[in-house]
């Protein structure tokens, strides 16, 4: 898949603006005032759903039932919950936390031999989309290709500790193989044949790729996000943060919710393209990253995508009279080309794959 090849304007590595001990940001990264943190309604005393999974690998069918039960009615009603005794070791989770923060804090020219393009995204990074002149985000972060296993590229991996391919290839398959129960889960709960999600995601060929989020202190964060508001573009991200400070707020009834998130626990959401495989049952809620003045932050996100050249539309078995499909198809290719190219903005880009339906009814007519 080719984009851009070139960035419009030089990097800047948010990490060295904070580093430098700046009192004040620049203003590229500087917020219109109606779009600042403090502008929106936030929900106190609320939180997103904390399941604990044991239940999915219970001989007990009623612990087996309420457990789906859960996902079930999270999926639908916030599109984001937390999971704990999910079966990725803790321990490992830790390590992997601990070999990115290492490599966020090697020396800027050892990290800057990973520069990334906006043609892959591959390697380290420090903006989303290629909009000249466009407000940025307060993050640096690495991105890299996991699944199909065509695409992974070691030479891409940092290569800065013998260690650190091992424990992310550790993680990540681990993280993979929950994915897969996961999408079991989600399909049962859809009345669905249980390896029917997966099988729509290209089976073998599923996607996964990993994007390490990197927030550096901030001395103005009032004026400005970590990452701005946006729904993911993929099918299904299982985030795990640093667990002792918070930062992602998720908007439900149009007030943000910020979530605590728990050690060892994964976060988990819905993206765009279950949310258009499921036709909507299913829900990508719009989700943002606010910074921190004391602290910095370290996230890993895997994103569980289709494969790329598959056109992804309703799965017909959801498609009813009642509920005709609600999105025109797309391959996740083309998909994410568009925030490639312009960044992050809320759920736009979902919205705009809503077929019209009394536009198509007239048309078959
Ligand atoms: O860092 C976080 O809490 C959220 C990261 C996120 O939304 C993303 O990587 O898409």
């Amino acid at each position: 898949m080719s984009c851009v090849q070139e960035w419009p304007e030089p990097i800047v590595r948010v990490q060295s603006l904070a580093e430098n001990g700046c009192a004040t940001i620049p203003d590229r990264y500087i917020r219109v005032p109606k779009e600042r943190p403090g502008e929106d309604l936030v929900a106190h005393d609320v939180d997103i759903p904390l399941i604990d999974l044991g239940g999915l690998f219970s001989p007990d069918e009623g612990a087996h039932a309420a457990t789906l039960a859960k996902v079930g009615k999270a999926c639908r009603e916030w599109g984001f919950f937390q999971v704990v005794n999910h079966g990725v070791p803790g321990d490992l989770m830790d390590r992997v936390l601990e070999v990115w923060r290492q490599f966020f804090h090697l020396p800027m020219e050892e990290k800057q031999r990973y520069a990334n393009s906006p043609n892959t995204y591959e390697g380290y990074g420090s903006r989303l989309g290629v909009e000249k002149g466009a407000i940025l985000d307060w993050s640096d972060y690495y991105f890299l290709h996991y699944l199909p296993s065509g695409l992974k590229d070691h030479n891409k991996w940092p290569a800065h500790a013998p260690y650190h391919r091992d424990v992310v290839e550790e993680y990540l398959a681990e993280v993979v193989k929950l994915s897969g129960r996961l999408m079991k889960v989600l399909a049962i709960n859809l009345g669905l044949q249980e390896d029917r999600l997966q099988n729509a995601f290209g089976g073998e060929e599923v996607g996964a790729c990993l994007r390490v989020n990197f927030y550096p202190k901030c001395p103005q964060p009032d004026l400005t996000f970590g990452l701005s508001s946006h729904s993911d573009p993929g099918g299904l991200t299982f985030l795990l943060p640093d667990s002792h400070v918070s930062g992602l707020q998720v908007c439900k009834d149009n007030k943000w919710v910020t979530v605590k998130p728990s050690r060892h626990a994964f976060i988990v959401n819905i993206g765009d393209q279950m949310q258009v495989l499921s036709n909507a049952h299913y829900k990508s809620v719009e989700h943002r990253v606010m910074v921190n003045p004391n602290v910095e932050r370290l996230s890993l996100a895997l994103f569980y995508n289709p494969t790329g050249n598959l056109l992804i539309e309703p799965i017909k078995e959801l498609v009813t009279p009642q509920k005709p499909a609600l999105y025109r198809p797309m391959t996740f290719n083309e998909y994410r080309l568009y925030i490639r190219s312009t960044g992050l903005h809320g759920k736009s880009q979902v919205e705009s794959l809503k077929r019209n339906i009394n536009q198509d009814k007239h048309d078959h007519f």
